[in-house]
This record gives C-alpha cells, structure tokens and sequence, in this order.
C-alpha cells in the first residue's frame, strides 16, 4: 500500500503519529489553500507564523529524503479536499489517504468525507501530541455533573509524575494560585520575549501575505516569531531563563505597553506542533528541581499545559457540535468596531487590542478580564466574539479558542468551564495594572459622564442577569452588594449602563 499522508499547518512535529511509519513509496503533501486561510480573517501575522512554519517543515522532511508535495498559495488552490484530489489525479498509485486528526470539527466532517469521495481507506490516527487522549477525557467526564479543570489536573499531575514525590504533589499542595496574583511595581525590571529575525523563506511569505491578505488585522511587517522547532525551543529555554522565575508571581498583572512580561508565548508554538509539551513541562520541572525557578512558577505553568490545555481540548470534542450554539445570557449585541482598529478611549482595552493587532498576541488575563470581561459585560454576541478570538490570535485554532471564549470568557455554557461569571468592575483592572491612571475614565466613579464604563456595565450585567445567575452560590456576595444600594443609586446605575450600551460604538 502506497499512503498520501496529508500534514495540516497546525501540525508540523517531526514526532506526528502520520509521519512514524513512512515507507519509500509513501507520500507527504502539504497545502496552503483558500478555505483554511480564510474560514476566519486570520490576523496578518498567524498565516505568516503558519505559511512560514509549513514551508521551513516541509523543507526539513524533503532534506530527510522523503517525497513531499508542496501546494502554495499562489498555486490557488480552494480547499484541503481540492489539495487531495489534485495529488491524487498526479499519484494514482496512492491507495490509501492518512492523517493525523485534527484541530476542528468543521475540518473533520470534511475530512470524514474522503473515503467515499476518493474511494480510498482513510486512515485517521490519534493525535498523541497531546497527553490525554480523547477516551481519557470521555471516561474522566463520565457521569459527572460537573467538569472542574482542578480534579482533571490532579489525575493528570498523577498520570505524568510531573511535580509528584510518592504519589503526593511536591510542596504539599496541588496549586499555588493563592500566591500568584501580585501587581507589578514600577521598580521591577522587565525581561524580553526572545525574538527572530525574518529568514529568506518568511520575507516571501511576509510580502505574499501583504499582497493576498491586505485587509486583515495586523501589522505584517514586525513578524519576528520563532518558524521552526529548533528555534521554538531556543525560545522557550529563553523563556525558562529570564521568565519563567517571576511568571507565577506576575502570571495576572499588566502594564501599559508591555505585551509579554512574563508570559511564554509558547502557545503559539504548541499549538503549531512546533514545541512538545512533555519536553515543554519537562524544562520547567527540570529549572524547578534544579534551584533555578520557585514552585509557584513550575507548578502554575505546568498546570497551565497538562490542566487547563488538555482540558480544553477534551471539553472541546467532548461537547461539540452542539456546545457551539450556547448562548446562556443571551448575548447578541454587535461588536464594536474598536475590537477590530484599537481605537478607544478605555486604555485598557486599547492596550489589549492594541497589542493584539500589533503581535497577533494578548496575555490571558488581558484575553479573560479586559476584552473578554468587556463582552461579557456589555453582552456583546457569543458568536461575534469567537469569531473574533480565532482571527486575532497567532495561537488560536477552534479546539483552544472556543471553550475559552465561549466557557470561561462569555459563560456561554452555563458554567461548564467555570463555575461563575468572570465579571469584573474598573475596580480589578486597576488593582492588576497601571492602565487607569492615563485612561480618560475615571475608575473610581459610577455614573458621572466620565466615570469609567466598565463599572456601571458591571452593575447592569448583575442586574440584566438576575434571574439566570442569582441561585449560582459563587455570585451572592456580587448580588448582595448590588442590592445594597439604595434605590436610586440602582436606578441611575442602570440608566448610566443603558447610555454606555446606546452609545458602545463611542467608548
Ligand atoms: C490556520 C491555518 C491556515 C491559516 N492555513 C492553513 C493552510 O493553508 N493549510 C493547512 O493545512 N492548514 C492551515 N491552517 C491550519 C488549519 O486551519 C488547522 O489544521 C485546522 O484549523 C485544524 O486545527
Ligand atoms: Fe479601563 Fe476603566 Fe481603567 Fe479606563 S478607567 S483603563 S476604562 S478600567
């Protein structure tokens, strides 16, 4: 049997379970085509990393003496399915179709439609890039009524022996959170991201992306990403250097013009298959034993990959289709156009879009608490704003964004993902940055015509909600200080939300 193996842009791992048993007669085909890059108005800098990334792969596996097929995107071709039909019509001798599974379901139903169009065996392999399998997941769900990432973690910290002595969690304890929210001072001095100047292979895909891709978000020109693995791994023992050190202290705080602080960035390589994650988890574990990193650090970073990454993704092909249609709050309004240019008076939400357009990146707490809070808040549509972080962000594929938004951001699923409503005043955001002091708004006002708009949206969110979220445990405190206001002060609170909403456009 002579296989056509078909390698996705979010799959470019030497280790790639499609890739292990590769005959002579064999053939890899990789592909840039329309339908993938434009299912989503992909920020400029997320095709660049993954046109760039494919053809720096796909030069590596030819080097290694192996037939590759290589489709650009000047070649026009319309869909993956196109791409396969083509190499087929090229390599008739190819009787069998492989793949390793992929990152969506909508590319799944269209994969699962080869085997009658192509008449061919369709060999659809476990992607063991990641820890817990499927099945894993499904059996660790089963009769649950509740899903909490916490009790997931603790068998996967198990499963793994990753921070675990004697079958117990080195420390003590499973999380450090409690340790892990500090502010920034003024005083504390910055590290940087390492950075990658533009080889031959990513400047002819920066210019292509330009000329076919001109009305997407971003600034194509800054791209300085890691686009192999090689230099993804230089990155991230970079990272475990110079960041990794304060990331658990630092892992919430923000500062005005600073994207990255502490955070990794690896995500972006993760997800691209351009880093592994038990390599990733093994560097972090190995700084930890060796003195150079504290626990907080090793074990919150750690609990980000093998927790809250592994978990999503298990929720993701666990619940959908049908986890894609929720809206619990019923959010529809239209996303503002300042979600797409930056331009907004709120800092904070021009920092984090700002940086988004600039880096195709925003750390967590500004994706969660600044525009993802906003949404929720201001109950902008659950379907608008998925779209939106799957465009926007160079790590973003549906599996990941998706529980994300939909779950922990918009607590479209009635709490699947997080056990209340991640609602939040001016009041956390000035705690966690230095973003109000240079606002316009004032953060510590309500209802005067300055007073900071994410306070008054906050009162209103609680209030508009009311019947759908009081009976939930975790939002008592919230409804009762919203109730202990009088009357009046309630009723000027909600007609300030009701002009904020009217005029959203103008924030
Ligand atoms: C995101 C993306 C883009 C922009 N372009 C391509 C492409 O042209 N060819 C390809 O094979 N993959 C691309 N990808 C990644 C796929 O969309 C990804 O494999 C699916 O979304 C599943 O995660
Ligand atoms: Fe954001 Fe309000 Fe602070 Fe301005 S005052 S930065 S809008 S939280």
């Amino acid at each position: 049997m002579a296989k056509l193996i078909l390698v996705l842009g979010d799959q470019l791992s030497p280790a790639l379970p499609s890739l292990r048993d590769l005959q002579p007669q064999d053939r890899v085909l990789m592909a840039e085509v329309a339908s993938e890059a434009s299912y989503s108005p992909h920020h400029k800098q997320k095709i660049i990393l993954i046109f760039s990334a494919m053809r720096h792969f796909a030069a590596v596996l030819q080097q290694q003496g192996i037939n590759v097929s290589y489709i650009d995107y000047q070649q026009k071709v319309s869909s993956l399915t196109e791409a396969v039909a083509i190499e087929l019509a090229r390599y008739p001798q190819l009787d069998q179709i492989c793949i390793t599974e992929c990152g969506e379901y909508r590319l799944e139903q269209e994969i699962l439609s080869w085997q009658q169009q192509f008449q061919r065996p369709l060999l659809l392999l476990e992607d063991d890039r990641f820890i817990a399998t499927k099945a894993m997941f499904q059996h660790w769900a089963q009769g649950r009524t509740q899903y909490r990432m916490e009790y997931f973690y603790r068998e996967m910290r198990r499963y793994t022996g990753l921070l675990m002595h004697n079958n117990q969690p080195v420390g003590g304890q499973w999380n450090f959170d409690a340790s892990n929210r500090k502010a920034l001072s003024s005083k504390q001095q910055l590290p940087n991201i390492l950075k990658f100047e533009p080889d031959d292979i990513t400047i002819a895909v920066i210019a292509l992306v330009k000329q076919q891709f001109a009305s997407n978000m971003g600034d194509a020109d800054s791209f300085n990403y890691a686009v192999t693995g090689k230099q993804a791994r230089q990155a991230f023992l970079h990272f475990v250097e110079h960041q990794l050190p304060l990331f658990g202290d630092y892992q919430d705080a923000m500062q005005l013009n600073e994207p990255y602080l502490f955070h990794s960035i690896c995500s972006m390589y993760l997800n691209c298959g351009l880093l592994d994650v038990r390599w990733v988890c093994q560097k972090v574990e190995l700084a930890y034993k060796e003195g150079k990193v504290p626990l907080n650090a090793a074990e919150g970073f750690i609990r980000q990959l093998i927790g809250w990454r592994e978990y999503v993704r298990g929720l993701y092909w666990l619940l959908m289709p049908e986890y894609k249609e929720r809206n619990f709050l019923q959010a529809h309004t239209a996303l503002p156009s300042y979600y797409w240019t930056g331009d907004t008076k709120m800092r904070c939400m021009q920092q984090a879009i700002g940086h988004t357009i600039k880096y195709a990146y925003s750390h967590h707490i500004q994706r969660l608490m600044i525009t993802g809070n906003f949404a929720l808040l201001a109950g902008l549509s659950v379907d608008e704003i998925c779209n939106w972080y799957l465009a926007v962000y160079a790590d973003a594929y549906e599996w990941v964004e998706l529980p994300n938004t939909l779950g922990m951001a918009l607590f479209a699923d009635q709490g699947v993902l997080a056990s209340k409503p991640y609602a939040a005043s001016g009041k956390y955001i000035q705690r966690m940055s230095n973003y109000c002091k240079s606002c316009v708004y004032d953060v510590s006002e309500t209802t005067s015509p300055m007073a900071c708009p994410f306070n008054a949206l906050y009162w209103n969110f609680l209030e508009r909600n009311q019947t759908l979220l009081s009976g939930n445990a975790r939002m008592q405190l919230s409804y009762q200080n919203w109730f202990r206001k009088s009357a009046e002060e309630r009723l000027q609170i909600t007609e300030k939300a009701q002009q904020l909403l009217i005029h959203l456009e103008q924030l």
